[in-house]
């Protein structure tokens, strides 16, 4: 059974963080442990919220709970996503390390969250440093945005050609895997975007109608899905069109829905039987 570690948000509104990537990932049949980093009411793009941040003390111990059950052997895959401080940050990359000292072939995957280009950087000014400088370096697959690539490679890119060479930029920080999301080059089709996946030498790009919409959360998802497929197949091509497929019709709902929270439960049929309705093509 695919198993994966999640150290995320929890929030009890709406669906970011584990609680936007748990369900799909269990939808799928992956198991996943999800250990929570803050304990919020609901996501901070509605300006207010109530609950706490996790001691990251606290963090640590849940996890070191977990490989007193002997657990540890089991993990495929640590997956994080917004790291709220870094305290966090270190503790994360702790959980990272003691799980592949018990079980080297596990991988983790992290979500680089800074920021995107229409908001610019939205976490506290500490983290995309630390992400670059210490966490990305132990990471074997990342999801960053093009926007997150670029401050990740001290890059801007902006062409396919440049997003590539940004990506083995990446690589050769230490991910072997990177796949980049909200990829907008100016050459595009307009109304359109794409998402980029790479493994080594190989690249697979697929293109998708830019819907209309700014769904915190979305991002997790994407990051969850295609960390599950590819732990399950090995491949990029089938690991890219379930996962656009997949969060466009989740997208697609939610838009049709009026709601601001993704409709992350309605949608879950798109995460058991995508539809695969966009080509993947490779370009590497
Ligand atoms: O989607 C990333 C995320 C994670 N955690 C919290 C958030 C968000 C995005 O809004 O508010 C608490």
């Amino acid at each position: 059974m695919t198993t994966i570690l999640s150290i995320q948000s929890h929030v009890a509104y709406g669906h970011v963080g584990n609680s936007a990537s748990v369900f799909p990932m269990q939808r799928l049949g992956v198991e996943v442990w999800p250990v929570h980093t803050v304990n919020f009411s609901n996501h901070t793009g509605y300006g207010a919220w109530r609950g706490p941040l996790m001691d990251p003390a606290d963090v640590a111990d849940v996890v070191t709970g977990i490989g007193e059950r002997e657990a540890f052997a089991e993990i495929d895959a640590v997956l994080s996503g917004y790291q709220g401080g870094e305290g966090i940050g270190a503790t994360i990359l702790d959980a990272v390390a003691a799980v592949k000292a018990v079980n080297p072939a596990a991988i983790y995957a992290c979500d680089p969250v800074m920021g995107n280009a229409k908001s610019g950087c939205f976490v506290h000014e500490s983290i995309p440093v630390l992400l670059r400088e210490k966490v990305v370096p132990q990471a074997d697959l990342i999801t960053p945005n093009q926007f997150e690539l670029g401050f990740l490679t001290d890059t801007e890119p902006q062409t396919l050609e440049e997003t590539l060479a940004s990506v083995d930029a990446a690589r050769e920080i230490g991910p072997s895997t990177v796949l980049v999301t909200s990829v907008l080059r100016p050459d595009r089709p307009e109304g359109t975007i794409e998402m980029l996946a790479c493994h080594d030498d190989e690249a697979w790009i697929v293109r998708t109608p830019h819907l209309p919409l700014k769904a915190n959360g979305s991002g997790d998802v994407t990051a969850a899905l295609f960390t599950s497929h590819w732990l399950r197949t090995q491949s990029l091509q089938e690991s890219l069109g379930r996962t656009v497929s997949s969060v466009f019709d989740l997208l697609q709902l939610t838009l049709d829905s009026g709601r601001r929270e993704l409709q992350l439960v309605q949608a879950q049929e798109a995460y058991a039987h995508p539809r695969m309705q966009f080509e993947v093509t490779r370009v590497r």
